[in-house]
């Protein structure tokens, strides 16, 4: 049955279904469409469908070609979103590209995979091929896709075939990466990766590697989690800077002089969708066979840094005879990364959550995230102290003069290194930041 869906790929017969229109099923619906496959999306949500059937994208921020390929794809007809699981019957193919969070104690929350399965086995067609695109810990698709799929007797090989294929995308470039990212195509056969490979080719012009489902597993969560590994080192790095007298940036720069070293830039902490969720996945995965020591270690580091910006802050309020209960501060930067509207797992929010508790009075600015847009002189007139945690370019550009006379108390706490430490003492702040253990002059 495989030889007949991979010649059904190749004429462009073959109807492929998508499970979840969110930032991943919706392009990669649009894409395989625009290949020139029928293609139905599926959600539950019946008013992102109703808006997908509209030609509306229901994907927030700047995606280069998304609501263009979208109208396109609807309008020809080739692509349709709907929310009833039997139309999914027709398909030859399915993505899944359901949410896959962890919850507070780090652990997988796979309600939503669990529930995908659940409702395509009864639907899928004799021979179907059900990919898992969603990020998932090494051994899920053993040990919970697979017994899912097969619970109603169908079997694996036989009645219909199983692979997973991670995504890579990220916000703001995602029909971008779909195309040119290179893919692991893990078939749970040899022969299932080599028709993965040949249905992703229609649309990736990038590597597309054959492997098994586990080394697909294991290559996403990791390439994250090595990631994050990494940032905590360089957070690490800073914190023994600052302990030393050292100064981060200048250190960062002689290191990485040294054939082979490459520290990433130490900074407020680390968040966003995915680097977070994936390093935990990946220490789920290895299901307590292994102490994943480095992986839980880094993320500590890394959730440590906006707890050491608030201290960073409440130390030179008190410096400055400030108690910070009642102190005004204003934190600058409420998006997970630089010149991004995107505010998931931001460790703004713990500083936010942090400063509140000791009583503080703070006043958030983003000039990329909507609530918390506006003039940033009126959010710094008057506060004890600014805490710049994301490195947007309108803030490397403020005037640090300006920034001195706007505050009350002239203290600023710099999480992303974004200003130069002398610059800022000869204006009359009092500067302090994520891996300055130095005075400045
Ligand atoms: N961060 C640091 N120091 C660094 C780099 C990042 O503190 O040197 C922080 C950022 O401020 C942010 C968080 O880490 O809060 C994540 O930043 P990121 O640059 O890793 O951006 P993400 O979360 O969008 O990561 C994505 C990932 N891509 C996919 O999952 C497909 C990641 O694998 C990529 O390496 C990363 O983009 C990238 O390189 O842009």
């Amino acid at each position: 049955m495989l030889s007949e869906l991979r010649s059904r790929i190749e004429e462009r017969t073959a109807v492929i279904g998508v499970i979840g229109m969110g930032y991943v099923g919706l392009p990669v619906a649009c894409m395989f469409a625009q290949a020139g496959f029928r293609v139905i999306g599926m959600d539950i949500k019946a008013e992102r469908v109703a808006g997908i059937n509209a030609g509306r994208s229901p994907i927030e921020g700047d995606e280069p070609g998304l609501a263009e390929l979208l109208a396109e794809t609807i309008g020809c007809g080739r692509l349709r979103a709907t929310t009833d699981y039997a139309e999914l019957a027709q398909t030859d193919a399915m993505l899944i590209d359901v949410e896959t969070p962890v919850d507070k104690n780090h652990q997988p929350q796979y309600a939503a995979l669990k529930a995908a399965c659940q409702s395509l086995r009864s639907v899928m067609k004799s021979g179907a091929l059900i990919i898992v695109e969603s990020t998932i810990a090494p051994t899920a698709i053993e040990r919970v896709v697979l017994p899912l799929l097969e619970d109603l007797g169908k079997r694996v090989n036989v009645d219909f075939y199983l692979g997973a294929c991670p995504e890579r995308v990220m916000p703001g470039k995602l029909l971008m990466n779909l195309k040119a990212l290179s893919r692991v195509c893990g078939g749970h056969t040899p022969e299932t990766a080599q028709t993965m490979i040949a249905l992703y080719r229609t649309i990736v012009e990038a590597d597309l590697d054959a492997a098994n489902c586990v080394t697909a597993e294991l290559v996403k969560t990791a390439e994250n989690a090595y990631r994050d590994v990494n940032i905590a080192f360089a957070n690490e790095l800073a914190l023994a800077c600052e302990a030393t007298g050292g100064d981060f940036l200048a250190v960062r720069e002689l290191v990485n002089k040294s054939p082979g070293r490459a520290v990433l830039m130490a900074g407020a902490g680390v968040g966003g969708h995915c680097i977070p969720k994936d390093s935990w996945l990946l220490a789920h995965g290895v299901n307590g066979r292994m102490p994943a020591r480095l992986i839980s270690a880094a993320r500590a580091v890394n959730d440590h840094m906006p707890n050491h910006v608030t201290n960073l802050a409440e130390q030179e309020l008190q410096r400055a005879g400030r108690d910070v209960t009642g102190a005004k501060i204003a934190v600058l930067g409420y998006a997970y990364l630089e010149n991004s509207d995107d505010t998931r797992n931001s460790p703004s929010a713990v500083l936010v959550t942090n400063l509140q508790r000791l009583g503080a009075e703070v006043v958030i600015h983003d000039p990329w995230v909507p609530q918390y847009q506006g003039d940033v002189w009126a959010c710094l007139h008057d506060c004890d102290a600014a805490v710049v945690m994301v490195a947007h370019n309108d803030y490397r550009a403020l005037d640090l003069k300006q920034v001195k006379m706007a505050l009350r108390t002239p203290i600023l706490i710099d999480g992303r290194r974004v200003f130069d430490a002398q610059r800022a003492v000869a204006v009359g702040l009092v500067y302090r930041a994520v891996g300055l253990g130095v005075k400045p002059a």
